[in-house]
């Protein structure tokens, strides 16, 4: 068998997205999401003019062998326009393998490790009467867990909570620049472990909570925020301090017992590699799509299987159907799977990318139909073009930049 057709789709069902589409001269179609939130047309480039004129000709069952050549061979390696490209590589030529073994994905990484897939929700409110409500709204869909992001007293605009809708998705920002939010750490110091008591008091102890920091802490804050909130047993905090610095979690960890996840914004295992081995982290979340795909994210959870950290696959709206197609497989067949974080996507986009994967009970499973089970309507994709969109930037008061 040989590929014979690379082609990229991007399409805005409500927010952007890009689509590997590989034939095969077999007639098997295999799709990979390569969807980079904000930078998208920076993959199309890389993927139309440096890789897809390299997959014509090649035999789609080495998948192990075209990762590699796409790795080593473009010799600038890691980064995340770059891993983006090679994940939809990757997730393509997987979906061609098993849809040309009649399985579904998950039976070839090792069949199923459980029977369905626990995932978490987003609550948010701009108030706390607010946020309660949002999680209640959670719970009667069925979420078993439930990351709870509060309005901050004082601040106009906060991640998680004014870029939302009232079912937890966040809403898409289509303009010719970044939309301000606004930042205070100290404020957000006080307010989180309040927010943390007040949802206790009104769901109880043994919801799972959890909550993601965006990387905007200091060590010695993130340590803080850690201690603080251990009262109310979080289920983790999420990307307490900026991502690029390993060693600022070896002072979080001495400072707290409350779990650390991270990973959303790393690329390949060298950014986990002294987190892991120090035991630094308790989640690793990165995504199929900006990881390089199924192959080696399922490296990494074997890795961090070693060290009894658990795989939580970061699942926004601006992971496609297809990247939670993938996520979806490999949560069913890998041991230390954890948690997987799902919003869905809306009716239009779930109608570009049909999908077999479902959503019951607050649980996901990935179906049974051949590859990663999903097929992309190129024709109403078509209907709905590019639209230039950007992630917030994030200012203190007095105007200075800060981690968004
Ligand atoms: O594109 C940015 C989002 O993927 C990110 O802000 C979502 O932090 C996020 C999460 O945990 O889902
Ligand atoms: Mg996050």
């Amino acid at each position: 068998m040989k590929i014979v057709d690379a082609k990229v789709v991007v399409t805005s069902p409500g927010r952007n997205f890009v689509t590997l589409k590989l034939t095969t001269d077999e007639g098997l179609t295999g799709l990979g999401d390569a969807t980079l939130n904000g930078r998208e047309l920076a993959v199309v480039s890389y993927l139309t003019d440096h890789v897809a004129p390299l997959l014509i000709g090649l035999d789609p069952h080495r998948v192990e062998d075209t990762w590699q050549s796409l790795y080593r061979g473009a010799y600038w390696r890691r980064g995340p326009v770059t891993m983006a490209a090679i994940a939809a590589v990757d997730v393509a030529l997987w979906d061609i393998k098993a849809k040309a073994a009649g399985l579904p994905l998950y039976q070839l990484l090792g069949g199923a490790s459980r029977e369905r897939i626990g995932t978490y929700g987003h609550a948010n409110g701009r108030d706390v009467p607010e946020l309660l409500d949002s999680v209640r709204a959670r719970l009667a869909e069925g979420y078993p867990a439930v990351r709870i992001q509060s309005g901050i007293p004082g601040l106009k605009a906060v991640y998680g909570v004014t870029d939302t809708d009232d079912t937890g998705a966040a809403v898409l920002h289509q303009q010719a620049r970044p939309l301000v939010e606004d930042w205070d750490t100290a404020a957000y110091l006080r307010h989180v472990p309040a927010v943390f008591e007040a949802v206790r008091a009104e769901f109880g102890a043994e919801l799972p909570l959890l909550h993601d920091a965006h990387h905007r802490l200091t060590p010695i804050q993130a340590a803080r925020l850690g201690k603080d909130l251990e009262p109310y047993r979080p289920f983790w905090l999420e990307d307490c301090t900026p991502a690029e610095n390993q060693e600022a979690l070896r002072l979080v960890r001495r400072s707290t017992t409350t779990p650390l996840a991270v990973g959303e914004v790393f690329n390949t295992v060298y950014d986990y590699q002294a987190l892991i081995t120090e035991q630094l982290i308790d989640y690793v979340r990165s995504a199929v799509t900006h990881f390089g795909g199924v192959t080696p994210l399922r490296k990494l959870f074997d890795f961090a299987a070693q060290y009894q950290i658990r795989s939580a696959i970061h699942g926004p709206e601006d992971i496609s159907p297809v990247g939670m197609a993938a996520a979806v497989h490999l949560d069913l067949a890998v041991h230390n799977f954890g948690i997987q974080e799902y919003s869905g996507h809306s009716p239009l986009t779930d109608a570009v990318f049909r999908h077999a994967y479902t959503f019951t009970d607050g649980h996901l499973h990935p179906g049974e139909e051949p590859g990663i089970g999903v097929e992309l309507d190129e024709e109403l994709a078509a209907a709905h073009p590019y639209a230039a969109a950007y992630l917030p930037v994030n200012r203190l008061h007095d105007g200075t930049v800060h981690d968004w």
